[in-house]
């Protein structure tokens, strides 16, 4: 029995089960979906994937847009015992190989447009069956759970289970599998809840995407374990989420999303009467974004930090002061510390129940991570101030966060370099209003050579999802190198930086 409540589901359906009537889902058309809904069709779908021999542990890998059964899909994985592993729909079938590969799904659920291609990549060698999901009930999954009891058996499981896998790139190497726990998923949501002040009353504006942690595991388990209701949007658009407002207490989102609210010129104090909390995360939210927000809503934006293998570690706070530029204080019961400082400023280390259990089938890379003590090297570049307030002020990597989506530079250079007519390249973060950083990549072309920023562009595309292809590409005649014969990109980003 004790066993039994370490299944995050057990959790959601302590708070689920008080009211099946209630509202759970608004979704864009206005349609409302209660929680009985929700929990029978996770059931259905829960009894669809045993059917094809799903076993607690397998991985369900699931490449679909963000739909009406997604939220009874990512349910039905936690009450089989099933692995959640979310993919990116914009990812291109090269980079889904390596995923499927890695991942080793016993499962794979996609979008209708890619079965045949994905059925002859990935079906047939290893015989996995691949299930369909669109928009309003479409697809193999749903057809096939219809005729499934709306009953199922909560998998019991220990806290360490795995609950989900999702995939974290790399600077060298290829994206790892973060493993992420029962135990992870459900103190960090109730760690959120308590600093945020979360209850059944809040209704949450979900606009992000749920193949990430900040929609899924920040988003739908907060709201989940409260019992709150979500207006579940398919994708975030100013002009819904604007429309959303009034009816709504709480909205999450990347930088991005303020910057394009803020850009409408809709807010108004009156239409953000309602609203309890703003909050971002995910990518640097710049002060004068704060400070324009809070003029054209009369709300601070409360931003907090976290990373896929640590979910949430620190926040601002809601009843005290929320600094501008700051990720605010560390959440209860995670511990923080700043190791190799000059100038006050050292890489982030953090410690607590949200630290992962590690990455997918690495063992090497694993313990890399960790501190002989079990801390968490975050790879951020912090200082704390005198009050605890701790900012980001940079990575220790070449990241670039574009729009909340991170970009390693070396998966485009590489994707440029291997275009004929390229000699060499290079690819950085370039400062953007609208998505905080975005891609650009600095060519040097073959002697003779004609191409041009359109072609490299479209090539890219064929090969990367779209938010990692660059939105500007410049051509130069030679990149600086040291004298260790490593292009130096710092020179030639502020060539390019005005
Ligand atoms: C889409 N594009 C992007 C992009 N998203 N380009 C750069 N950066 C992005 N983030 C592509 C589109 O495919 C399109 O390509 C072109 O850029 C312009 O598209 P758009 O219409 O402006 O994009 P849109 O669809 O509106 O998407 C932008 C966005 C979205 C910001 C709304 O990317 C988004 O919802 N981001 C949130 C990401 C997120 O959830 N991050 C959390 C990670 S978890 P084309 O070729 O068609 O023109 C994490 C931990 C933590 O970091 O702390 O939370
Ligand atoms: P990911 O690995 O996709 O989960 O991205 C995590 C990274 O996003 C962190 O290591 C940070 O670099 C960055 N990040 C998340 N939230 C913030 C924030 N509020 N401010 C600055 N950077 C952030």
């Amino acid at each position: 029995m004790q066993e039994i409540k370490n299944n995050l589901y057990n959790a959601f359906e302590n708070v689920l089960s008080k009211d099946l009537d209630k509202t759970l889902l608004v979704l864009q058309n206005g349609q409302k979906l209660t929680r009985r809904n929700v929990v029978k069709q996770s059931a259905r779908i829960a009894n669809t994937l045993k059917s094809l021999n799903a076993e607690p542990g397998d991985r369900i890998s699931i490449q679909t847009e963000k739909v009406t059964d997604s939220i009874a899909l990512y349910l039905a994985c936690l009450r089989g015992g099933f692995v959640y592993h979310p993919l990116n729909p914009d990812y291109t079938s090269s980079e889904v190989s390596y995923f499927f590969e890695d991942a080793d799904p016993t499962i794979i659920i996609c979008d209708p447009k890619n079965e045949d291609t994905y059925k002859t990549l990935f079906g047939l060698p290893k015989k996995i069956p691949i299930l369909t999901l669109s928009n309003r009930g479409k697809g193999s999954l749903i057809s096939r759970s219809k005729s499934q009891s709306t009953e199922y058996r909560t998998h019991a499981c220990t806290a360490d289970s795995l609950v989900a896998l999702v995939y974290s790139s790399g600077t060298t190497g290829k994206p790892k599998g973060v493993m992420l726990s029962h135990n992870n998923l459900i103190s960090n949501a109730k760690t959120l809840i308590k600093t945020w002040k979360l209850s059944e009353a809040d209704c949450l504006i979900h606009a992000l995407p749920i193949f990430h942690v900040h929609g899924l595991f920040v988003g739908i388990n907060c709201c989940l374990l409260t019992g709150g209701s979500m207006i579940f949007l398919p994708r975030f658009d100013s002009e819904t989420v604007i429309e959303s407002i009034p009816r709504a207490t709480l909205m999450m989102g990347v930088p991005t999303y303020y910057n394009r609210l803020l850009k409408s010129g809709k807010l108004s104090h009156s239409k953000c009467k309602k609203i309890r909390l703003f909050i971002s995360g995910s990518a640097p939210l710049r002060m004068d974004t704060f400070n324009d927000f809070k003029q054209a809503t009369n709300h601070e934006i409360v931003e907090r930090y976290g990373m896929t293998e640590t979910l949430m570690n620190t926040s601002n706070p809601v009843d005290h002061l929320r600094k501008a530029g700051s990720v605010g204080l560390p959440l209860e019961g995670i511990a923080t510390r700043i190791v190799n400082q000059t100038n006050e400023v050292g890489e982030l280390e953090v410690k607590g129940p949200n630290v992962c259990l590690g990455y997918w089938r690495q063992d090497e890379a694993t313990k890399q991570s960790l501190t002989s003590d079990g801390f968490f090297r975050t790879g951020d570049q912090a200082r704390k101030d005198g009050n605890g307030y701790i900012t980001i002020v940079g990575r220790k990597t070449d990241l670039i966060i574009s729009g909340g989506l991170n970009v390693y530079p070396v998966e485009v250079e590489t994707v440029i370099n291997n275009i004929e007519d390229v000699l060499e390249c290079t690819v950085f973060g370039t400062s953007d209003d609208d998505f905080g950083e975005t891609v650009t990549a600095v060519v040097v072309r073959k002697d003779g050579s004609q191409l041009n920023a359109e072609k490299i562009i479209a090539l890219t595309k064929q090969e990367l999802a779209s938010y990692k292809v660059p939105k500007a590409v410049l051509f130069v005649s030679t990149l600086p190198r040291n004298t260790m014969g490593k292009i130096q990109k710092d020179i030639i980003k502020q060539q390019f930086i005005k």
